[in-house]
C-alpha cells in the first residue's frame, strides 16, 4: 500500500521537500555569501550546532537552533495551504512561493552587499530610490549569484512536462487535505512560534522593539522570520499605532535641549567672525577623506582641495553619521542637526515634520535660501523637505541647462558653475546649498575625464573611484577661482563635506591610499572618515583642526561663525569651533570621542562591541567605552522621539 502511495503521490512529496530543502538552502546561502552568523560555521558545523544544543542543552536558544526552527517554521506557515490543492495547482504555486521567496532573497543580498542591512518595508516604500539607482544594482550582482535560480531552472520545465504528460490531477480526500495541511500549519507555528517565545522569556521584549539594528534580528530569527516582523512592525505602525509621547517624556526631552543650550554658549574667537556673510556649504557625493593629500603614482588625487585646505579649516577627523537614507540623512545631519533614523529616510517618512532647519533660521534672518541638486525633484523626497525646511528655491533637474554629462547626469563642473550663476543673482547675504553627485556608485566615469595615472587600480572599482574623485576636485577648484572672480571670496563662508562612505569593500586599497597601517582601529576609523573644510571670509582660523566632529555639528558650527545666538535652539549638534572632541555617534551605535571608539556589534549587544583606545589605536577593555555608549544611546534616543512624534512642533510653536 505504501509503494502504491507512494506511486501515486511520489511527484507531491519530490515537490513539496524540493521546494523546502531548495529554498531552505537559499536561506543558509544567503548567509554564506553575506558572511552572517547564520552561516559561520559552515552547514555542517551549522547543523551539528544546532542539534547539540537542542539534544544537550535541551534549549533552543543560541542563534543557530532557533534561527533554523523558525526558517524551516516560516516555510511550512508560507506554503501549508497549497496541500488543499488538486496536485497540478500545487505544484504551480509551489513554484511560485520558491520564485517570490528567491526573489526577496537575492534582494536583501544585493541590499545587504551595498547598504549592510536588509530590506525591510520601510525601504521598500521607496522603490524609485531603489530603481533609480539601478546602474549600481546591476554592479552588485555577482556571478555565483546564478545558483540561486538553478532549482528553478530544472523545476518549471519538470512540472510543465508532467502536466502535459496528463500527471498532476489527483485531489485527495478532504479529510486527508485538511489534515495534511492543518498538520503543517500547526508544525510550522510552533517551530516559528517556540524559539519566539524563549527569546522573549531570556532578553524581555527588547529585541524585538528596541530595533537599532534589523541584523541584530535576523541573527535571532533568520531571513524569513525577520521579515514576518518587519511587516508586522510596519502595518502595526502605519495602521494602528499613533505615537504620541508621555508628557514626562517630553519634559525629558526639553530638559535634554535646555541642558545642551546651555553648553553650547560658550564663546568661541570665532563667535560671529562671518556675521551676516554669505554660506554655501557643499556635500560632496560619496567623498571620503582618505584621499585628500594623497598622491598616486606620484600626482594628487585631490589637488584643488588640498590647496584650499592650505587657507581653511580642515578637520581630518570628522565623520559621517549616515544611515539607510544615505545622501538624505547626510542632508538632514547637516541642515536639521538631528541624527538620521535607524531604518529608512526622514527624508521620506517624516518629509512634512517640523524642524529648526539652517536654511529656515538663516531666512529669519534676513538670508535668500536656495537649494541645488542636478537630478530629479522628487528623488529621496527633496521637493517636499526642502520646502519644508524653508528653502526659498530648489533648482533640480529641467531647472539646469545642458552640459557636460560626467557619471549619471549633469557634471559637478557645469552643475556647481551654474549653481553659482543663480547665486549671484540673490540678494545677500544667500544660503546656498549644493548636492554634487558626479563621484556615486558605481563610478563609471566617463573615459575622457579618466586623468589621473591610477596604476594597480586601474579597472577596478577603486581605480573608478579615484578617477571620479579628482574629476569633482577640478569642480571645486574651479568653483573656488570663480567665486574669487565674483568678488564672492571673502563674504562667503565656504563649507565642504563628503556625505556617506563609498561603499566600496576593499579595505587594502583604501588604507594603502590612506598610508595608515592596516589595524582594525584604522580601519573603522578610515571608513567612517568624509572630508570637512570649512574656508571663512579672509581665511581666517585656517589650519588643522584634529578634535572630532561628525556631520551633526556642522549647522551649529555654522551659527556660531555667523554670530546667531543658540539660545532657543533645537538642533543636537555641538560646535566645532570649541577647543574640545565632539561625541560622534552613528546610527549603528559605534562613536568616537577621541578618547575612546566603539564598534558596535552586528547582533547589537554593547559587550559584543569592541572598545578602541583614541589613542594607541588598541583594543582596550569594554567597559571604559560605556559611559559615552550610555551617552549615544541617549542621544539617538532622544532624536528618534522628537522625528517620531514631530515633538518640535510643539516645542518651536511655544516660543
Ligand atoms: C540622488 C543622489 C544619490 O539624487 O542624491 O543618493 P544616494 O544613492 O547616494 O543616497
Ligand atoms: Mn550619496
Amino acid at each position: 500500500m505504501i509503494l502504491q502511495g507512494f506511486k501515486r503521490w511520489g511527484w507531491d512529496y519530490f515537490f513539496y521537500g524540493a521546494f523546502l530543502l531548495a529554498v531552505f538552502l537559499k536561506l543558509y546561502l544567503f548567509g554564506a555569501f553575506s558572511d552572517t552568523v547564520f552561516a559561520r560555521t559552515g552547514l555542517v558545523g551549522f547543523i551539528k550546532e544546532s542539534l547539540s544544543k537542542l539534544l544537550n542543552e535541551g534549549t533552543i536558544i543560541g542563534f543557530y537552533a532557533g534561527l533554523t526552527l523558525i526558517s524551516v517554521g516560516a516555510l511550512l506557515l508560507v506554503s501549508f495551504w497549497t496541500l488543499f490543492l488538486k496536485q497540478s495547482k500545487r505544484w504551480i504555486s509551489l513554484l511560485i512561493l520558491n520564485a517570490v521567496l528567491t526573489f526577496l532573497i537575492v534582494g536583501d543580498l544585493i541590499y545587504y552587499r551595498y547598504f549592510n542591512d536588509l530590506l525591510s518595508m520601510t525601504v521598500l516604500s521607496q522603490a524609485n530610490q531603489v530603481g533609480a539607482i539601478s546602474g549600481s544594482i546591476l554592479d552588485l550582482f555577482q556571478a555565483k549569484d546564478i545558483i540561486f535560480i538553478l532549482d528553478l531552472i530544472v523545476l518549471i520545465p519538470l512540472v510543465i512536462i508532467l502536466i502535459k504528460r496528463g500527471n498532476g490531477k489527483l485531489k485527495a480526500r478532504m479529510v486527508t487535505r485538511g489534515a495534511l495541511g492543518l498538520a503543517a500549519f500547526v508544525i510550522g507555528y510552533l517551530f516559528v512560534m517556540s524559539p519566539i517565545n524563549e527569546y522573549t522569556k531570556k532578553y524581555g521584549s527588547a529585541l524585538f522593539a528596541s530595533n537599532w539594528y534589523n541584523m541584530a534580528l535576523y541573527s535571532q530569527t533568520g531571513l524569513l522570520g525577520f521579515h514576518g516582523f518587519d511587516i508586522y512592525r510596519y502595518v502595526n505602525e502605519a495602521v494602528f499605532e499613533q505615537k504620541k509621547i508621555s508628557a514626562k517624556e517630553s519634559k525629558v526631552i526639553e530638559n535634554w535641549f535646555n541642558d545642551h543650550q546651555k553648553e553650547m554658549s560658550n564663546e568661541t574667537p570665532f563667535y560671529g567672525v562671518a556675521k551676516d556673510k554669505n554660506v554655501i556649504m557643499i556635500q560632496l557625493e560619496a567623498f571620503q577623506n582618505f584621499v585628500i593629500n594623497q598622491k598616486i603614482n606620484g600626482e594628487e588625487i585631490t589637488p584643488n582641495i588640498n590647496k584650499l585646505i592650505n587657507d581653511s579649516m580642515y578637520f581630518p577627523n570628522f565623520s559621517l553619521q549616515t544611515g539607510q537614507g544615505r545622501t538624505s540623512d547626510a542632508e538632514f545631519l547637516a541642515n536639521a542637526s538631528l541624527h538620521p533614523l535607524y531604518s529608512g529616510s526622514v527624508y521620506v517618512r517624516y518629509p512634512s515634520n517640523t524642524f529648526d532647519s539652517l536654511p529656515g533660521i538663516l531666512k529669519q534672518n534676513g538670508y535668500e535660501t536656495a537649494a541645488f541638486h542636478a537630478y530629479k525633484k522628487s528623488f529621496w523626497n527633496r521637493y517636499v523637505v526642502y520646502d519644508n525646511y524653508g528653502f526659498d528655491h530648489f533648482f533640480g533637474e529641467g531647472d539646469f541647462k545642458e552640459g557636460e554629462i560626467a557619471g549619471w547626469t549633469l557634471g559637478d563642473k557645469p552643475f556647481m558653475q551654474q549653481s553659482v550663476d543663480e547665486l549671484v543673482k540673490m540678494k545677500k547675504p544667500f544660503y546656498g546649498f549644493m548636492v554634487a553627485l558626479t563621484s556615486h556608485h558605481p563610478y563609471n566615469i566617463q573615459s575622457k575625464f579618466r586623468t589621473l595615472n591610477v596604476g594597480e587600480y586601474e579597472g577596478s572599482i577603486v581605480g573608478d573611484y579615484l578617477h571620479s574623485v579628482h574629476y569633482v576636485d577640478e569642480a571645486v577648484g574651479m568653483l573656488v577661482e570663480r567665486l574669487k572672480k565674483e568678488n564672492l571670496w571673502d563674504e562667503t563662508v565656504l563649507l565642504l563635506y563628503g556625505d556617506h562612505d563609498y561603499g566600496v569593500d576593499n579595505n587594502e586599497a583604501m588604507m594603502k591610499i590612506a598610508g595608515e597601517d592596516f589595524t582594525p582601529y584604522n580601519i573603522e576609523k578610515t571608513f567612517h572618515e568624509v572630508p570637512l573644510v570649512i574656508h571663512l571670509p579672509n581665511d581666517e582660523g585656517k589650519g588643522v583642526y584634529e578634535r572630532t566632529g561628525g556631520q551633526l555639528d556642522l549647522s551649529p558650527t555654522i551659527l556660531h561663525a555667523l554670530g546667531v545666538p543658540f539660545d532657543d535652539r533645537y538642533m543636537m549638534g555641538g560646535n566645532l569651533f570649541e577647543e574640545k572632541n565632539q561625541l560622534v555617534v552613528q546610527r549603528d551605535l559605534s562613536f568616537t570621542n577621541g578618547d575612546y571608539t566603539y564598534k558596535s556589534s552586528v547582533d547589537g549587544f554593547f559587550d559584543k562591541g569592541t572598545c578602541f583606545d583614541g589613542k594607541t589605536g588598541k583594543i582596550t577593555d569594554i567597559n571604559l567605552c560605556k559611559p559615552a555608549y550610555d551617552q549615544a544611546k541617549k542621544e539617538l534616543n532622544i532624536s528618534d522621539k522628537v522625528i517620531f512624534s514631530n515633538v518640535l512642533e510643539k516645542f518651536m510653536k511655544k516660543e
